[in-house]
């Protein structure tokens, strides 16, 4: 017996040795044994698939403090520090080792340096505390999609949280045999005052691709911590694009055609644009809401969620604009809520959920009253920005049949949106994979929010709406999405969405439900059985049909002048982004497909042409049908 074992059997009691042995997995038990040795626990907890291990896990987060019971049976809530309150870009960084080659825009340490500092800091982390070990499956269970995915973590919420969102994973480990293959995750929140995490200048998500491990510490925030998310995301997108397939930042939900047909959408948004409202549209079903690993099978793109459950904003969730949600979080079910406001009552209130704002409570700024400011001067609002809740998918009404199968679903249409107040119009078709790929997928930017740190507002680049998670080259990814599909004979249409085009007056010119008529048009043209106006960027709406399923699904008038202020293309603003965009390519991604450029230049000529016979501002009717 080696070292790792020998240590595994001293620090772990026997119930607790004995589950980890049955996996009979010397890789695991190197990672694990290694964790213990730095970390140093009181103790370790092994959790299986059983009830009673999961129960255990749910208890502890509540013993433990971190998080706490609301009014209704079921519902629990936790804080993270007012200072770390959504992924921390700066701070999430590539271990590299002298042969990898990632572009400059990754964000990258020498692997040497890297684990050095994050290992001072995991060093002795656990001390008196439990350290969980849990075992997940990243995607269905028996299936090509399946990876395994080990978390070590001295957070019972992180632990908890994972459990609402991952299909637990121990019996795939068995299957696994003594394969290193599964993905490794160690977090530790670091120290702690009032239960949040007080080193946030410290904070550190590290990712060592080439040994499938990510460490993170001194953070709490789910999108930081839940390794099994954005943590893994990066390591999956490394993975698929060594083996073929694609890791994405997509929703996955059907949408209902004429007769009761069932088309299958995957959607790219960045965080907080929109995606789980999407996902969540009345009248359709919903598969997941954040990440899907999608692969070529028998000749067809197929999808899967590669969760089972959602960490959604709460923010404006409310009665009326999201009513399943809503049903789910105002009646007894197993629910986290982080950074709400809670009220002496216990009960959770949050920015835009439709109540009268109550006189006061506490929230992720401690005890709270309306209009009480930060140390900055500025207002703090009820809830933090980008406060949380977390479900099971299977609490939902909506929730789509296909959720666990193991070959997913058949993709109809791939969807990529952005929040861009001033040039896409609201929908729009590609001319074919490669031309959706390039115009909408890679040219995609999108205006900062409130899910990350740092300032919003502010347009990025965000290929794919993954940008925060690729982590190849920039090229090498566009080239992976290019040719996924390039030669099949059944593939995905294309399609861009933007949700947030404002008009003149700067007011936003479409309603959150007008999406359910860009995704109903989608849907129809997927089947061919709607025509379009041709412009020289795609395939528009001919306002006949939309005015048709305004009224037939929404049961409102859609009037000319509203469609001829959405969907009219903004020359001026459309050519500037074309050449953005041909400028980052060229100046920051190393490994760009030539066809990228071939394809952003040809259009951009036909724009320009057009700009010259009409103007900067070009009426939708102007545009022939194609
Ligand atoms: C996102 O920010 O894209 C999320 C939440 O889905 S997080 O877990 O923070 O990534
Ligand atoms: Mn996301």
């Amino acid at each position: 017996m080696g070292w790792h074992e020998e240590l595994l059997k001293r620090k772990l009691d026997r119930d607790n040795y004995r589950k980890l042995a049955r996996l009979a997995n010397p890789s695991l038990y190197h990672f694990v044994a290694d964790a213990i040795k730095l970390c140093n626990p009181g103790s370790v907890f092994v959790t299986t698939d059983a009830d009673e291990d999961v129960a255990y896990v749910r208890r502890r987060a509540l013993e433990s403090g971190e998080e706490k019971s609301l009014a209704l049976e079921g519902h629990t809530y936790h804080f993270d520090g007012y200072h770390d309150q959504a992924r921390d870009r700066a701070n999430t960084k590539y271990l590299v080792s002298a042969s990898m080659e990632l572009g400059a825009r990754l964000s990258a340490i020498g692997k040497e340096e890297g684990l050095k500092e994050v290992h001072s800091y995991l060093q002795d982390a656990m001390v008196g505390r439990e350290m969980f070990v849990r075992f997940f499956c990243l995607g269905p269970r028996n299936s090509p999609f399946s990876i395994p995915a080990v978390q070590l973590t001295d957070s019972s919420y992180v632990a908890h949280s994972e459990d609402l969102l991952y299909r637990s994973g121990y019996e795939e480990f068995r299957k696994l045999g003594d394969s290193p293959d599964f993905f490794r995750l160690l977090h530790s929140q670091g120290e702690l005052k009032d239960d949040v995490s007080v080193n946030t200048d410290k904070r550190r998500i590290y990712i060592d691709l080439e040994n499938n491990t990510v460490y993170s510490t001194n953070t709490q925030y789910g999108g930081n911590t839940i390794g099994l998310k954005k943590l893994s995301l990066r390591l999956a997108i490394r993975k698929a694009s060594e083996e073929g397939w694609l890791a994405e930042h997509m929703l996955v939900m059907g949408v209902r055609g004429p007769g009761g047909r069932v088309t299958y959408f995957t959607g790219a948004f960045p965080s907080a644009c929109g995606k789980t409202s999407t996902a969540m549209v009345p009248g359709e079903t919903i598969l997941g809401d954040d990440i899907a690993y999608l692969r070529v099978i028998d000749g067809k793109v197929r999808a899967v969620n590669v969760e089972c459950g959602i960490f959604g904003i709460i923010r404006d969730v409310n009665a009326q604009d999201d009513p399943v949600i809503w049903e789910v979080l105002t009646a007894p079910a197993e629910v986290i809520f982080s950074n709400v406001l809670v009220t002496e009552e216990d009960i959770p209130f949050w920015l835009g959920d439709g109540r009268e704002v109550p006189a006061g409570g506490i929230n992720h700024s401690a005890k709270w009253w309306p209009g009480k400011q930060d140390e900055a001067g500025n207002e703090i609002p009820l809830s933090h920005r980008n406060a949380r809740y977390t479900v099971w998918l299977e609490e939902l009404s909506n929730l789509d049949p296909h959720l666990h199968d193991p070959l997913g679903v058949e993709v109809g249409a791939i969807v990529y949106g952005g929040r861009d107040s001033d040039t896409s119009v609201p929908v729009e078709q590609s001319f074919d994979w490669v031309h959706g790929i390039i115009t909408k997928g890679a040219s995609l930017e999108s205006e900062t929010t409130a899910a990350t740190l740092g300032k919003k507002g502010v347009r990025q680049f965000s290929p794919m709406s993954n940008s925060d998670f690729i982590s190849i080259s920039f090229g090498r990814y566009v080239q992976n999405n290019i040719r996924f599909a390039e030669k099949l004979d059944h593939k995905p249409f294309i399609f861009g969405v933007n949700y947030f085009l404002k008009g003149q007056d700067g007011s936003y010119l479409n309603v959150m439900e007008d999406k359910r008529v860009w995704l109903k048009w989608m849907e129809l043209r997927v089947h061919g059985e709607v025509g379009a106006l041709r412009t020289p960027a795609g395939f528009i709406p001919r306002y006949q049909d939309l005015q048709h399923l305004f009224h037939e699904h929404l049961g409102k008038e859609y009037p000319e002048e509203a469609y001829v202020e959405q969907f009219a293309l903004r020359l001026d603003k459309k050519l500037a982004k074309m050449l953005r965009i041909e400028k980052i390519y060229r100046e920051s991604v190393p490994e760009t497909p030539a066809v990228l450029f071939a394809v952003l230049q040809a259009q951009r000529q036909r724009l320009e042409a057009l700009q010259k016979s009409k103007g900067d501002w070009v009426s939708p009717f102007d545009f022939p049908e194609g």
